[in-house]
């Protein structure tokens, strides 16, 4: 199973992806062989409040990332609840655009069910990309909170969507997400607040970006924003460090 993995197929991806999932001891032996490749991957978190525009900002990283040649992994992370169950339905649909690309693999992270925390399932998950070959790993997460400060241990590089006119959600950002989140992206741009918030934003973090995700613009820049971060994590430490260690190997 590990070699077929390794060879890229994504039946076993998935199905290796399901027994870590449920912490099945045999998965756990796979990620082990798994992890002594030498293949690095680019894992990038997307992170930010329900409707901020992180599924539509994705889908631009997908078909900027395929537009340069690079295999690119999805981890949309959803929390299980009636509320937000509705998304799920909504991200696949968004991104539905790459599914028959065989260099894009998308897969939902439900977090209800995980026994061993949901950080660590989707660390897991991000591994078996990266010894598949998918040099991209973008990991989608909803809302605000302790449970998302864990899976942003997983990611190289975050990046926190804003959308304008969410003034009290951008309040909270501050005090909290943006401490760990090097690019904030405004995203909708095109909305009415999108300047104050910009402006706002510029005081506290030092790369804002502004997106229109709906129309692609600003995806260019905001791929310029990422690797020059992950030039400087390279530059700082093993890229891969964090990761391994969330795996415990
Ligand atoms: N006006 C505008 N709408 C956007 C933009 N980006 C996303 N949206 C819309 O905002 C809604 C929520 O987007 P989605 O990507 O699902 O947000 P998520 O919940 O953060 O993943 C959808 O209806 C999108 O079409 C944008 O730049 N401008
Ligand atoms: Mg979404």
């Amino acid at each position: 199973m590990a070699d077929r993995v390794k060879a890229g197929e994504v039946r076993a991806v998935s199905r290796v992806i399901t027994l870590l999932e449920s912490q099945n001891p045999e998965g756990l032996a796979i990620l082990r062989l798994l992890v002594s490749g030498s293949h690095r991957a680019a894992v990038i978190g997307i992170t930010g409040y329900p409707g901020a525009g992180k599924s539509t900002v994705v889908a631009q990283l997908v078909a900027a990332y395929r537009s340069l040649g690079m295999k690119v992994g999805v981890l949309a992370v959803d929390i299980s609840s009636p509320v937000t169950g509705g998304a799920l339905l909504g991200d696949r649909i968004r991104m539905q655009e790459h599914t028959l690309d065989h260099g894009v693999y998308i897969r939902s992270m439900a977090t209800r069910g995980h026994h061993g925390g949901l950080a660590q399932a989707t660390s897991d998950a991000a591994l078996v990309l990266e010894a598949a070959g998918y040099e991209v790993i973008l990991i989608e997460t909803i809302g605000v909170g302790q449970n998302e400060v864990e899976v942003i241990d997983v990611a190289h590089t975050v990046v926190a969507i804003v959308a304008p006119g969410l003034g009290d959600e951008v309040q909270a950002m501050k005090a909290g997400l943006l401490e760990v989140a090097p690019i904030v992206v405004v995203n909708k741009g095109d909305l009415a607040g999108a300047d104050s918030t910009l402006r706002d934003l510029r005081d506290w973090c030092p790369t804002v970006l502004r997106t229109i995700a709906t129309t692609g613009e600003g995806i260019a820049e905001l791929v310029a924003a990422i690797a020059e971060h992950q030039r400087l994590h390279e530059l700082l430490g093993p890229s891969v460090s964090r990761i391994r260690k969330g795996a415990g190997v």
